[in-house]
């Protein structure tokens, strides 16, 4: 048995899965004294330092914990886990950490986009039993803002380049605490954990090594889901956000599946879009929490949901908040939600009146799960004008002249489904909801979505130009190239596709091949 402290703040269902994967059955600890008698601890942190600090103090978790840490017996922190060792943050000023490893954290400070989201190298200061069965060259998915900064070097365990050089793993005897995610990094990851829970195993150091690491490009497998007709949950299709063929909706398979096979053909991460949620009660949904729960025991990369994410009325009348919604989101094994109509909405309010106020969910959910938890999904569509000043929004001259001849466009963001265009541009929304919180933007196209014809390079390249948040370019996809042409003449740090996984015209795997040497990539 191992126990897993959960301070109640987040997703800590996909280290559960992992560790279970592992055949270890996971105790929760629910008081200070399941901490004092755990024989094995592990500790997942997620949310903002300050908060989780709280938290801790306010349960009375931080004597225990320092009394466990003191004792020699193993413990695991990730992320914020391994945070919460050290003597405090800059992200919470005056707040003090647990103090076991001198030294802050400290913000990113880089060129880069943050946060720093992705799969990313470790270069290995000191033998460990974490490496068995490791080449070294193995990358591993990290996702925060803030990296850890210890006095000495003798905590050191690995470190990981993003613009210089930080602390990305420490160890010392059997405590060990990783910045990356072990249960977000497929197989790797998986090994990783399992090298821990096996305190016998040697201590040892992975023949290859990368130097510097590079943050791979990833790639994004989407699944977008509806109930058809006959009331089956199906990954369905559009063209150009038409899912329609013939009256029926298109049925490319089963959500559960579909995601299985990305996942062992190498997605870095996944995407669910519950696409007709705008309309529905998103929490009646319940097969779409069924589908994370069930994927995310066999799935160890990212997962990402959306549709639906807004504040609304049950039919008996009780107010669902979106925190909620996303709360049952996290819950059921998401690691990160993404807001689409409700992001127009609130930006809108922002833009008329100053401020989003109570509509503010961006903030809301970022606030609690952190701003690298909630994405931003535009469904933007190109609108032609004559003129650069024609209309009061963000304008791009274009090498693709419109149906009159037009050279310039502006590219309108739509709600439900590409179903309604408002009065924003894409970029304005990318800018005002990096400003409320939003931690990354999931760029869409409706002209090019099922085209096949590739991405939309002038609008990535418009939106990406304008925020430091990392922007997942997304729709066009049509072969291996495509992928190689938006990391080449953008900045994009991920491509999603969906319609030539489902039907199988490119693998993932494929897609891969045709990038290694040439774009940096996780290999398969
Ligand atoms: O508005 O917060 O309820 O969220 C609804 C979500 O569902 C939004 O993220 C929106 O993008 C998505 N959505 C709504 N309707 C559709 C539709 O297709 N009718 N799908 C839809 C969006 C676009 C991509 C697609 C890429 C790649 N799908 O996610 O997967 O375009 O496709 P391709 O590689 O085949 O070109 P809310």
């Amino acid at each position: 048995m191992i126990s897993l402290l959960d301070y109640g703040a987040g997703n800590v269902r996909s280290v559960i899965n992992a560790l279970e994967r592992l055949g270890e059955t996971v105790q929760i600890v629910s008081s200070g004294d399941d901490i004092l008698q755990a024989d094995r601890l592990v500790f997942p942190g997620v949310g903002g330092f300050g908060s989780m600090m709280h938290t801790l103090r306010e349960k009375n978790f931080v004597a225990p914990l320092t009394s466990y840490l003191q004792s020699g017996r193993p413990f695991f922190g990730i992320c914020l886990g391994l945070q919460a060792l050290f003597d405090g943050s800059e992200e919470a000023p005056g707040v003090a950490g647990l103090g076991i490893i001198p030294g802050q954290v400290k913000r990113f400070t880089v060129d880069l986009a943050v946060p720093h989201i992705g799969w990313n190298g470790i270069k290995v200061r000191q033998p460990s039993r974490l490496f068995n069965g490791l080449h070294g060259d193995e990358k591993f998915y990290f996702v925060h803002s803030y990296h850890v900064a210890p006095e000495t070097d003798e905590w050191v365990l690995t470190a990981t380049d993003y613009g210089y050089e930080f602390v990305s793993a420490v160890q010392k005897g059997n405590i060990i605490a990783t910045q990356f995610h072990p249960e977000k990094s497929g197989k790797a990851g998986l090994a990783l954990l399992e090298n821990f829970l096996d305190t016998t195993r040697e201590a040892v150091i992975p023949a290859a090594g990368p130097d510097p690491t590079r943050l791979a490009k990833r790639i994004i497998a989407c699944l977008d889901v509806r109930t058809n007709d006959r009331g089956d949950l199906v990954v369905t299709k559009g063209d150009q956000y038409d899912v329609r063929e013939h009256g029926e909706v298109r049925n490319l398979g089963k959500p559960v599946q579909l995601a299985g096979r990305y996942y062992e053909e190498g997605a870095d991460e996944i995407t669910f879009l519950n696409i007709t949620a705008f309309r529905d009660f998103p929490l009646k949904d319940l097969p779409m929490l069924k589908v994370l729960e069930l994927t995310s025991k066999n799935v160890f990369v990212p997962l990402t949901i959306g549709g639906g994410i807004r504040d609304y009325k049950d039919k008996n009348g009780r107010h669902w908040s979106a925190l909620e919604v996303a709360a049952e989101y996290f819950r059921s094994g998401a690691d990160k939600i993404s807001i689409g109509s409700d992001a127009v909405l609130i930006v809108e309010e922002v833009l008329k009146t100053g401020q989003a106020g109570g509509m503010n969910s961006i903030g809301r959910i970022a606030g609690v799960y952190g701003n690298q938890a909630v994405v931003i999904s535009i469904d933007p569509r190109r609108v032609y004008v004559e003129t650069p000043d024609a209309v009061n929004h963000h304008v791009i001259e274009t090498t693709s002249p419109g149906p009159g001849g037009e050279h310039y466009c502006w590219y309108q963001c739509t709600i439900k489904g590409g179903r309604e265009g408002r009065d924003v541009d894409a970029v304005t929304l990318a800018k005002v909801c990096e400003q409320l919180g939003a931690g990354e933007i999931l760029l869409n196209c409706i002209d090019r979505d099922g085209t096949n014809k590739g991405f939309d390079l002038e609008l990535i390249n418009a939106v990406k130009n304008a925020v430091s948040i990392p922007v997942i370019a997304s729709s066009g996809a049509g072969n291996a190239a495509h992928f190689h042409e938006v990391f080449t003449r953008t900045d994009a740090e991920a491509a999603l596709a969906a319609g030539i996984f489902h039907r199988q015209e490119v693998s993932i795997g494929e897609v891969k091949k045709y990038l290694q040497d040439k774009v940096e990539i996780r290999p398969v």
